[in-house]
């Protein structure tokens, strides 16, 4: 909660984010006014349509503007507010935990009465809620005196307040090297809680494994050479990019691997988007946003949406699109370490697969010497209800023959 009873709220301010097992979402007021009740605290389920706070309305008539987030999940248009003195509720959206946020702010002054309010986008008002600062208070120099993000700075700089301190994740208490004195329970919550629920449901789908390893040396060698290239066009390339495109090049040969089962088992969908999930590691958790269409987009195409997801992850600000419609996924758990490992299926989904680190070691060469090579492992698991080990390795052998020789991935340019 960003707010806390008895504390000034303004309209547009951010109430709290709230966090479904689709997206998180953060709430802004519908009012200006004293916020006479918080209905839940940190960490707690908010039930749909109930309300998170009582706002009292200030000058005894509520505003009729509705709350929006900065979501696409934002909540639908609010019922009219009820007359002031009557205290006035914000919506609860969809089923929620809400995300974990440890600095409240402290009350921000109100604004003299009669005064006229500022205009200002919601992402410029919550500039000036993170620093304390009353919109009010600051001079507008945008159209219509539109009080802008450069006017807050300005503000800020002219030494009216101080601001105040970032926001810490409950996950920052996670490896934070920290020696427990003593035993501690703790609620499971937010996307922890959502893995829970969907791991748990994974593990009742019979699943088997498949382990290969790939030759990576000449995709090192490409990548090295087109990277600054792509940097210079403001992409990162890694070498992600090319698994997706590789994966959706031989999910066109063995499309059973980018089906779905229906929850019953009697069903199985083929699915025609390459919607590619990709495992996430973000501050408050693992998520698996998923690159839409990757067998219509090019590798530069798939490494800006990947680049663009992993943004909105590190921001938490991934939307309910980019976490839903998944089709098949892969996790570079590699990027962090390790050689094999036993993914678990992101249901409905079919197949999932996770990649080790590239590491040069010793092979044998054609006449039997030995060669520095670069080898990544892979780790296939499917569910063994509707895939067979035969299908999962011809599949793997189609995908391992475009890294090991990525020119072939020319003749699939879009
Ligand atoms: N080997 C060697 N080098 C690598 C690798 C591997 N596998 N992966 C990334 N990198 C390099 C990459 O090329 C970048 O190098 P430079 O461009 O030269 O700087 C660098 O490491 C950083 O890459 P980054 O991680 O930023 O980007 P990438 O596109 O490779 O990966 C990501 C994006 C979102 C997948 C990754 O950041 C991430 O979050 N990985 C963790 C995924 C995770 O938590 N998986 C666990 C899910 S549960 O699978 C599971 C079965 C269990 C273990």
């Amino acid at each position: 909660m960003n707010v806390e009873e008895g504390q000034t709220v303004e309209e547009w301010a951010p109430v709290t984010t709230v966090r479904s097992d689709k997206a998180t979402v953060e709430i802004t007021s519908r009012y200006t006014g004293v916020v006479k009740k918080v209905h839940y605290a940190v960490g707690d389920e908010a039930k749909t349509g109930s309300a998170l706070i009582d706002i009292e309305v200030a000058d005894g008539v509520a505003d009729d503007v509705p709350a929006v987030s900065n979501n696409d999940d934002a909540p639908s248009a609010p019922s009219p507010p009820p007359p002031a003195p009557a205290a006035a509720s914000a919506p609860a959206p969809a089923p929620v935990a809400a995300a974990p946020v440890a600095s409240t702010p402290a009350p921000v002054p109100q604004a003299p009465a009669g005064r006229k309010k500022s205009l200002a986008s919601p992402a410029v008002r919550r500039i000036a809620m993170q620093h304390k600062v009353n919109i009010n208070d600051v001079h507008g120099t945008g159209r219509d005196g539109m009080v802008l993000k450069g006017d807050i700075l300005a503000f800020i700089e002219g030494g009216k307040v101080v601001a105040a301190p970032a926001p810490v994740s409950s996950s920052a208490l996670v490896g934070s090297g920290a020696s427990i004195a003593q035993d501690r329970t703790i609620d499971i919550k937010g996307f922890a809680k959502v893995m829970v629920k969907t791991m748990t449901a994974a593990t009742a789908v019979p699943h088997f494994g498949y382990c290969d390893e790939i030759d990576m040396t000449a995709l090192v060698a490409l990548r090295g050479s087109l990277k600054d290239q792509a940097e210079a066009a403001g992409v990162k390339l890694s070498y992600m990019p090319f698994m997706l495109k590789a994966a959706s090049i031989a999910l066109t040969k063995y499309p059973v691997l980018n089906s779905s089962v229906s929850a019953d088992a009697t069903q199985l969908t083929y699915k025609g988007a390459h919607n590619i999930g990709i495992a996430m590691d973000t501050k408050d958790g693992l998520v698996v946003p998923n690159v839409k269409n990757v067998q219509n987009l090019s590798i530069v195409e798939i490494a800006a949406e990947l680049n663009r997801l992993q943004k909105d992850g590190a921001a938490g600000r991934l939307s309910s699109s980019d976490l839903s419609g998944g089709t098949f996924t892969l996790s570079n758990i590699g990027s962090i370490g390790g050689t094999y490992a036993s993914p678990v299926l992101v249901l409905p989904e079919v197949c999932i697969g996770a990649v080790s680190k590239i590491q040069r070691v010793p092979r044998f060469g054609e006449n039997d010497e030995v060669i520095a090579t670069s080898i990544m492992r892979v780790s296939w698991s499917a569910d063994h209800r509707v895939i067979d080990g035969a299908t999962m390795a011809r599949f793997s052998n189609v995908w391992k023959d475009a890294l090991e020789n990525p020119g072939s991935m020319l003749l699939h340019l879009r």
